[in-house]
């Protein structure tokens, strides 16, 4: 049946499931409890003072230093309780993982365990929050391991650590101008809008695909003297413009919510870049795989585009810690496929590039 854009999120899944004559519901059910979370995180972040009304006992001082060595926000913190508490008591899920704990959540004894394990990033670019840029909520549901299912044991960090490529489904609010849910299950890629008025996530973009080709790039900049040779030489290529290899003009942007970069992409094409770079040894990257380079690899493949680590997709990488940081490069198919040339091309190339190279801007 083609979509429609009067459908709600509800709506679209039932239709879905009806691919699957012998699907329990038990993934619908879920993506709704994840889906009910975002919209309240939507609403503590317009408005803060709410945290305290939607999630009473977080402390109001709540904040600290999570696994990641990162100042928690409050928000964060209240985030992360919105996801733990609207999915905990669902009976769909084995466990849960997530950016600010430590480790794995158990479900309570007092509710059923399900089939399912959710990964996600409560709050991603939450230092953007003081000066009001969007920031989103990120998510992946994995299949538990089987005898998870069969024994109802507690969860283990060794769980979690599956491919990207076997996700059953991913998605992310973005909390801006709207509120939108973007979700996968592995059919495209659909948007949904939040209606405040209905509080409903209604069907507004119906397929979502990455245009192949792009004049826009993100990456931060003020890493470049860690970056590696082939990225360097990407950048330069990029900046040299009309008169360098490219022949073309780019633009080039960097919101530092990662989030909001996808989304952008996904609605005009881009290239999105935090590779792994040499500022910090003990970090090969970033970003951490389980819950934002994996659910936002899924998507963005689901829409024809390419992620990367700049060696091989992120999807095959097989991880091999809860909380693992890896470098990322998605986006445009053709754009990402050229930075991987550059990585598979022999080291010592001297490209002539004359900013981010070895060589000066004056030759010698
Ligand atoms: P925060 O959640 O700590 O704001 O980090 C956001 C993020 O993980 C990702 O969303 C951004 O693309 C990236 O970090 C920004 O990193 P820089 O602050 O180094 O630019």
């Amino acid at each position: 049946m083609p979509l429609s854009r009067r459908w709600t999120l509800t709506r679209y899944l039932i239709e879905e499931r009806r691919r699957f004559p012998e699907a329990s519901g038990d993934l619908n059910a879920l993506i709704l409890d994840v889906s009910l979370a975002c919209k309240a995180i939507a609403r503590i972040v317009a408005f803060e003072d709410l945290a305290e009304a939607l999630c009473p006992g977080v402390p109001a001082t709540a904040g600290g230093i999570n696994v990641q060595g990162e100042e928690q926000k409050k928000l964060d913190v209240v985030s992360n309780e919105l996801f733990t508490r609207m999915n905990e008591w669902n009976g769909h899920l084995a466990g849960m993982a997530s950016e600010e704990m430590d480790v794995p959540w158990q479900i309570p004894a007092q509710y059923p365990r399900g089939k399912y394990l959710l990964v996600f990033d409560p709050l991603d670019g939450s230092s953007n929050l003081d000066v009001n840029v969007s920031v989103g909520s990120i998510f992946s549901i994995l299949r538990a391991p089987a005898e998870v299912c069969e024994t109802g044991r507690d969860v283990t960090e060794a769980d979690f650590l599956q491919p990207g490529a076997t996700q059953v489904a991913a998605g992310y609010a973005i909390y801006g101008p709207t509120t939108m849910l973007v979700l996968t299950v592995g059919n495209g890629v659909v948007g949904f809008t939040l209606n405040p008025n209905l509080g409903e996530f209604v069907l507004t973009h119906p397929q979502i695909t990455v245009p192949a080709d792009t004049h826009e790039f993100a990456i931060n900049s003020s890493n470049s003297r860690f970056w590696e040779p082939p990225v360097k030489r990407y950048v330069d290529e990029c900046l040299a413009g009309k008169t360098g290899p490219r022949g073309k003009d780019f633009n080039m942007r960097w919101i530092a919510s990662m989030v909001a970069e996808a989304h952008r992409i996904l609605m005009r094409g881009g290239v999105f870049m935090y590779p792994r770079d040499t500022k910090d040894p003990a970090k090969p990257g970033r970003l951490r795989l389980l819950y934002e380079a994996n659910p936002m690899g899924f998507i963005i493949e689901q829409a024809g585009g390419r992620a990367s680590t700049g060696r091989q997709p992120v999807l095959d990488v097989a991880p091999s810690a809860l909380h693992q940081r890896i470098g990322l490069v998605f986006g445009s198919r053709h754009e990402v496929e050229r930075i991987e040339r550059y990585h598979q091309e022999p080291a010592s190339r001297d490209t002539g590039a004359p900013l981010f190279g070895e060589r000066s801007l004056f030759r010698d």
